[in-house]
């Protein structure tokens, strides 16, 4: 089952215990009965790489797709426990400036290279390379639509089923294996993909460039939480994941951090969500 194209900005849902367990109990039936649906792992400080479903759209970006499941989202002390009830397809890389150029027709990025994530976009462009995106002839021809990750989503995606401060464990100290971050980057983007991937096949999720998620910032609401899309209304949208630019404690996994979005710097770029298709 896929998320539906054009998924509104609808306030964070929530309900209470009794609610929460119904739904629970429903996810655990559809995931049960529907043998199609991937399950995700079992959360984990150190999950073991999974083989998720890739595809490649007419452009030649991979996607994954990555499970249906629960985790706790967040960190530092403030955290929630969030449903996914949809699977979805997740960009594998930060989308390239080569990627950018052939929908958009420029490339605003500072630091030059095809391979390199596409930076200084506002969310408003990242928003827009969606939807030209969808409209490529051939993708139109397939039903394939894109959009941003919802912040859950996208956390989701960055943990891979670990419960952990990074997708690999605990210590920043192995960060560098994993992502372009102030202490190994020389001040710069470097081509996607360049590092490990994360327990479910996916790249640069810890710095490189910050990745723009769909929601509107707002505070972590209580209760339990089932795909949730962000406030309707508010000022900021939410970016994660950190940069090349910035110490290690800004990649965690649960960090998140509020942008306007009307002007991209240096280090914002982002991955796209494929929604639907044939
Ligand atoms: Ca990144």
């Amino acid at each position: 089952m896929l998320v539906a194209a054009n998924k509104p900005l609808t306030t964070w849902v929530n309900v209470n215990l009794f609610q929460s367990a119904v739904v629970f109990v429903a996810v655990l039936a559809i995931c049960g009965c529907d043998q199609g649906q991937p399950r995700a792992p079992v959360a984990t400080n150190n999950a073991a790489p999974a083989q998720l479903p890739e595809s490649t759209n007419s452009i030649g970006m991979k996607f994954k797709l990555i499970p249906t499941g629960m985790f706790t989202m967040g960190g530092g002390g403030v955290s929630r426990k969030v449903t996914l009830t949809q699977s979805f397809q997740m960009g594998v890389h930060e989308v390239t400036q080569a990627q950018y150029e052939q929908v958009m027709g420029v490339n605003p990025s500072k630091f030059k290279g095809a391979n390199n994530p596409v930076e200084t976009v506002g969310w408003e462009d990242a928003v827009d390379f969606c939807r030209k995106l969808s409209e490529l002839p051939a993708e139109k021809a397939a039903g394939r639509v894109y959009r941003l990750p919802t912040e859950a989503e996208w956390e989701y995606a960055c943990r891979a089923g670990t419960t952990t401060n990074y997708s690999f464990g605990y210590k920043a100290t192995d960060l560098g294996l994993y992502a372009w971050y102030a202490v190994n980057s020389g001040g710069r983007t470097h081509p996607v993909g360049g590092k490990q991937p994360n327990s479910w096949g996916l790249y640069d999720m810890h710095g490189n460039v910050w990745e723009w998620c769909q929601d509107r910032f707002a505070p972590y609401p209580s209760g339990f939480l089932t795909d949730p899309t962000g406030p309707e209304v508010g000022s900021h949208r939410v970016i994660r994941g950190s940069s090349y630019l910035l110490s290690g404690e800004f990649s965690r996994s649960g960090f998140r951090r509020k942008l306007t979005g009307v002007i991209g710097l240096d280090d914002h770029g982002f991955r796209v969500v494929l929604s639907s298709g044939k």
